[in-house]
This record gives C-alpha cells, sequence and structure tokens, in this order.
C-alpha cells in the first residue's frame, strides 16, 4: 500500500515530531512516500529552486497513492492544495486535528469526501490509523 502522509513545512514546523511518529506507525501499513515530512532537520526556510522538481514529484506520488493521511493542525497552503489534488482523483483522504487548538478549515469540514477525526492524544491518532488501515 501506498501511503501519501501530508503535514506543514511552510506552514511552520511545531508538529514535526509528531509527523515523525505518525509516519514511523505508519510504515507498519505499507510505504510512506513523503518520509521526508518527518524529518526533523527539515525547516521552513530554505530555497525554492527545485520547487517545480518538488512539485513534479509529489503529485506524482499523489496519483499513485492508495490513501492520503494528513496532519492539519498547524495551517499549510501545501496540505490544502495536496488534499484538494487527492479528492479530485478520488484518492480516500483522512484528516486528523487537535481538537483543542485547531480551527479546520470550512473547505474541509464542509466537504463530505473528507474523513475528519479531531483528536486529543497522539494515542488516539494511532488507535484511528489501526481502525482505518485494518479495513
Ligand atoms: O505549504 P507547505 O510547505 O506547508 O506544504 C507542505 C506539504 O507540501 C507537505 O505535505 C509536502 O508533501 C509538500 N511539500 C512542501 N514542500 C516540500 C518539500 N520541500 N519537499 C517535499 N514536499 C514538500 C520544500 C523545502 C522548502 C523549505 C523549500
Amino acid at each position: 500500500m501506498n501511503i501519501y502522509f501530508c503535514g506543514s513545512i511552510r506552514g511552520g514546523r511545531q508538529d514535526a515530531a509528531l509527523y515523525h511518529d505518525m509516519i514511523v506507525f505508519l510504515k507498519q501499513y505499507g510505504d510512506v512516500l513523503t518520509e521526508h515530512v518527518g524529518d526533523l532537520r527539515l525547516t521552513e526556510q530554505g530555497n525554492d529552486g527545485t520547487a517545480d522538481a518538488i512539485w513534479q514529484r509529489d503529485t506524482e506520488w499523489l496519483r499513485q497513492s492508495n490513501i492520503v493521511i494528513a496532519e492539519c493542525s498547524t495551517p499549510s497552503l501545501g496540505v490544502g492544495y495536496e488534499l484538494a489534488y487527492a479528492e479530485a482523483r478520488g484518492v480516500p483522504c483522512y484528516l486528523f486535528y487537535r481538537r483543542s487548538e485547531t480551527q479546520l478549515s470550512a473547505m474541509l469540514t464542509g466537504d463530505d469526501y473528507f474523513h475528519i477525526f479531531p483528536y486529543e492524544t497522539k494515542e488516539d491518532i494511532f488507535r484511528e490509523l489501526d481502525t482505518i488501515l485494518e479495513r
């Protein structure tokens, strides 16, 4: 199974350790194509010199994915773009966000296509992921 994990990069890296832990967990179930999103050395700095290559590769991976898992607590234009791209191509999308801190965009909560999971603890996420991926 190809899993596409989405998390903020330019939107801010405050949840990078959580992305890392989610990616490690997801690897029990398949290949996580976007492992770099959980790389703690990746910062929002950095130049756009390779942006066209990044877009080419990420959109190709989205088309090859069986499922998209997005952690949306830190708002990210790139994650929103990826979710719309996946929806347009019929890739199932599962979104997680911290209930107490995040006001998720109405463009996501208002769209019945997305499976949305507000959570409180990391254990809540892992429990949901087991349910989603064991189906
Ligand atoms: O707008 P954001 O940067 O927060 O978008 C994050 C999302 O877009 C992630 O889910 C990634 O899949 C994708 N993305 C954005 N930037 C990159 C990247 N390098 N490499 C791979 N995927 C990316 C950007 C480095 C940057 C500091 C220039």
